[in-house]
């Protein structure tokens, strides 16, 4: 897979004076800046007892201090576990257990919550704060990067409720970052704002593109909409990354002003691209390209080619340069304009979830990732995606699997069964919604199964709804089926 030289020393050497972060009150850091600071920070971790191959877990909202711990693991050769910041400590446990990680850099916003976790797990965990007043230990530096190893862990949630841990290498996020470059072009005064949250790759990817085409980042560290749309209107921001609930938002704070002509990209992914969203930036010649991508792709795959925009609104475009896209209905491959399942391969798809023999065995085919997504491919070769991956809930551009809901509400004393589907949403595209068999005895209410779901799962997950019921559709073999479950729900609420 060979070997490059170390990204951001690369990038110091070819324009060391250029902006890499830009922050929301002005403050700018220049990829010398940036390269310092990491290499400290790199130093300092290495004081701490951190080492190479270890696995350090990143708990933070976005921050300038968060980029740099980041490109310090690559200067110790960690490897980075990142973890959302909206779950619970019963979750942030589990990914941490899991991932075999031993040390967590933390933002001290997250204090409460990590003197909670050091009870479930054995952790060295050190506030980022804590690490700038370390000693610094000097560090030989790697003068180049082995594109086979492994860089950043992320999770993401299964079928079987248990999240699993996307291994993703040097080269994963190389070649995505270069993949994307060939479609969306590199122009000279291209500026990309980041409000994504930084542990998605989504948000992640933007920080390698940054390296990798000497382009400023303009990092936020909380979703505003009002500022973002100030940003690309008198601040030169010509790139967004956004999913459909941040865009929506943007639109309705946009009121009647445009955007500039110096805004090319309102890059619109990590889930389905209503139509009537789409159509509305068509009217208000927002260049919206839609883009189909995953955590196990190390963000975008296939991407709409902007001279396409309007010719194929609707479709996630065609597959990067690198990479390989094919639709399997039943066991062949589909015919066009026919709808099977989404199979993707090449440089930037993970090798497999960590530890995870049996999931990999199924999730990989010849080499090929089956996405678990429906689509289908049209006369031309253009991809729509027309179904999520097998029961996933999708809210606010965050994961829901109805299993890992489902089998916390099974923990409850007086619930017999449960079963979760998701709800459409106004605001978040789909939610999930819980159906209960109560034990014949019980009293319990909604207000306490809410309340037991709120210790144990992160707030997107809790069930915005939740009916009681005397049974759920099993089938012969006694599985839940989520369909009927959904219709059920389609008949309740018309
Ligand atoms: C939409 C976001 C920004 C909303 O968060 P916000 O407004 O900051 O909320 P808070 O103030 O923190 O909380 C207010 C209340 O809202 C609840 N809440 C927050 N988020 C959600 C949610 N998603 N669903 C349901 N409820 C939510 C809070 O709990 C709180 O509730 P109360 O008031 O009751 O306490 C935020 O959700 C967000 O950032 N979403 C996006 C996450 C994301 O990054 N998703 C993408 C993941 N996928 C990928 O990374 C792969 C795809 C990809 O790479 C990509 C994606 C997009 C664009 C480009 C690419 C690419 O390929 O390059
Ligand atoms: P994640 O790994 O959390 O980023 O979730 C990725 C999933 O989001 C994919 O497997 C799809 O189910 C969904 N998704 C991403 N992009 C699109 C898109 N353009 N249209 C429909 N669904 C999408
Ligand atoms: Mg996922
Ligand atoms: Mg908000
Ligand atoms: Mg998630």
């Amino acid at each position: 897979e060979g070997k490059i030289p170390h990204w951001l020393d690369k990038r110091f050497e070819l324009s060391p004076d250029q902006t890499a972060i830009q922050l929301k009150n002005g403050k700018i850091y220049t990829f010398r800046q940036l390269r310092a600071d990491a290499i400290a920070f790199a130093g300092k971790m290495k004081t701490l007892g951190i080492q190479r191959g270890d696995h350090v877990g990143i708990l933070s909202r976005n921050s300038y201090e968060m980029v740099v711990a980041i490109h310090a693991l690559s200067y110790v050769e960690a490897i980075g576990v990142l973890l959302n910041t909206r779950l619970t400590v019963r979750e942030w446990s589990f990914q941490l257990k899991d991932s075999d990680t031993s040390y967590l850099l933390y933002d001290h916003h997250f204090k409460k919550e990590i003197a909670a976790l050091k009870e479930h797990v054995n952790i060295k965990a050190y506030s980022v704060n804590d690490v700038k007043s370390v000693r610094k230990t000097s560090i030989p530096l790697p003068d180049e990067m082995d594109l086979g190893q492994t860089f950043t862990i992320i999770y993401t949630s299964g079928t079987t409720g248990f999240p699993k841990g996307v291994q993703l290498t040097y080269g994963n996020h190389w070649w995505s970052a270069v993949s994307s470059a060939l479609n969306l072009g590199i122009h000279e005064h291209d500026r990309w704002l980041l409000a994504l949250p930084l542990f998605h790759v989504g948000g992640l990817s933007i920080l390698i593109r940054s390296l990798a085409y000497g382009m400023p980042v303009h990092l936020y560290e909380k979703f505003d909409a009002e500022a973002i749309n100030r940003e690309i209107i008198e601040n030169g921001v010509s790139i967004v990354s956004v999913v459909s609930v941040m865009l929506e938002d943007m639109i309705r704070h946009l009121g009647d002003q445009t955007y500039p002509e110096t805004f090319r990209c309102m890059l619109l992914g990590g889930g389905p691209a209503p139509f009537p969203l789409l159509n509305a930036c068509k009217q208000r010649n927002i260049p919206v390209v839609q883009t189909y991508g995953m955590t196990e792709t190390a963000s975008q795959v296939s991407t709409l080619n902007q001279m396409d925009a309007i010719r194929k609104l609707g479709s996630a475009g065609k597959p990067l340069f690198p990479a390989r896209l094919k639709i399997i209905s039943g066991n062949r491959e589909a015919n066009p304009n026919e709808i099977g399942e989404v199979y993707v391969k090449g440089p930037m798809v993970t090798r497999g979830y960590y530890k995870r023999e049996k999931a990999n065995q199924e999730a990989f085919e010849h080499g090929w990732l089956k996405t678990g997504d429906l689509g289908y491919l049209d006369d031309e070769g253009y991809l729509y995606v027309v179904d999520r991956r097998k029961d996933l809930i999708i809210s606010g551009g965050e994961n829901v699997y109805p299993a890992e809901i489902e089998s916390v509400l099974k923990e409850i004393r007086g619930v017999r069964d449960a079963g979760v589907t998701g709800k459409k949403d106004n605001k978040w595209g789909e939610v999930p919604a819980a159906f209960i068999v109560k034990d014949p005895d019980s009293f319990i209410t909604k207000e306490e199964i809410v309340h037991y779901c709120e210790q144990k799962l992160a707030k997107y997950k809790v069930p915005k709804e939740v009916f009681f019921v005397t049974e759920l559709p099993r089938n012969a073999s006694k599985k839940l089926m989520r369909r009927k479950l959904a219709e059920t729900l389609r008949q309740i609420l018309t």
